[in-house]
């Protein structure tokens, strides 16, 4: 190359007591959130394939029923099998990764139930309360998947294209396709290394983007039907209460990006879908569009996550929680200046 802007390699910026932390260690867990999505499978899956070239011997954390169907494909990929409450109790390290806070946890009894294990935290969630014995917090990578391919590489392991794929799953899925404000120079040049490294993007994307069940359909059918714009167009919303999901014949894990669908709407700045999977506990998904933050937001009712990608959860009815959250959105939006 002669001319234009110099072409950098990327920078591995795990931190080396991360390193040092999985050398030392034997059995070690892999624990992401609950209501995992792909970064979570991506993140678990990957680190399941690599551990044991470093003679390391991986213990999932996935309780029964809390994959999505839409995402089985990344668990089978990776070949899990589920580890029992007694084998992650027994394992010295656990790698807590995509997981803002402790209480969020994809383990049946929270880490109480493990209290010898040393916990090194991983993630990109701004809002992480570092509860690790090590944390390495990215706020800017574009997931965590992102993070655990430096890992993987820090480490010296292979990419193989299972791993490639789980990580490019993972990244796919919290940039939206690379369409969202997190996609930086580091994540596309990491997605060009793991389509080098084999990653099948063709399949993951047809996974998922194309392969919807009917059930899944009947839900956005209902997610468009009830969306709702302010009079300022600045806001939409949208609502699936318990029975609309049910009748769908949907169930909590099946709750995962229908936002998008309320964002997409030209003019949007702030997009809330409020979800009530579960009877008396509605689930509020936060998205800032145009480069407002949504964190404040959600904080506001005790939520947390991204700038751009924000949730909580308040116990009441669609219609109690819709009454106290829209008031509040709609005055949020009107205090932004621009
Ligand atoms: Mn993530």
């Amino acid at each position: 190359m002669t001319d234009g802007t110099r072409i950098e390699t990327i920078a591995n910026t795990t931190p080396t007591e991360v390193c040092e932390a999985i050398h030392a260690a034997d059995r070690i867990a892999l624990i992401g959130h609950v209501t995992p999505d792909a970064d979570c499978f991506g993140v678990i899956g990957a680190m399941y394939v690599a551990l044991p070239e470093l003679g390391k011997r991986p213990f999932a954390a996935l309780p029964a029923g809390t994959v999505a169907r839409r995402l089985e494909f990344l668990v089978d990929m990776a070949g899990i099998a589920p580890a029992t409450t007694a084998e992650l109790a027994g394992c010295d390290l656990a790698l807590v990764m995509d997981t803002a806070k402790e209480k969020r946890v994809n383990v049946e009894g929270k880490l109480e139930a493990m209290p010898e294990t040393r916990i090194v935290n991983i993630d990109h969630h701004a809002t992480n309360t570092r509860f690790g014995a090590v944390n390495w917090v990215e706020g800017d990578a574009s997931s965590s998947s992102e993070l655990i391919y430096l890992l993987i590489r820090a480490l010296g392991c292979q990419v193989t294209p299972t791993i490639a794929t789980l990580i490019y799953a993972g990244m796919h899925s919290d940039t939206q396709g690379f369409s969202l404000s997190n996609t930086t120079t580091r994540s596309l040049k990491i997605a060009g290394e793991l389509a080098q490294a084999g990653a099948d993007i063709i399949h993951t994307c047809e996974r998922l983007h194309r392969s919807r069940s009917r059930s899944e359909f009947e839900l956005l059918k209902v997610i468009y039907a009830n969306t709702r714009l302010s009079a300022d167009g600045r806001l939409a919303w949208s609502t699936a209460d318990h029975d609309e999901i049910r009748s769908a014949g949907c169930v909590a894990n099946d709750i995962d990006d229908q936002v998008e669908i309320v964002r997409s709407i030209d003019g949007v700045k702030v997009a809330i879908l409020f979800s009530e999977a579960n009877q008396g506990k509605v689930r509020m998904n936060f998205r800032g569009e145009r480069g407002v933050s949504v964190l404040e937001l959600a904080r506001q009712f005790g939520g947390g996550g991204h700038h751009a990608a924000a949730g909580a959860i308040l116990d009441g009815s669609i219609s109690e929680i819709t009454a106290r959250v829209i008031p509040a959105a709609e005055q949020y939006v009107a205090n932004l200046d621009h």
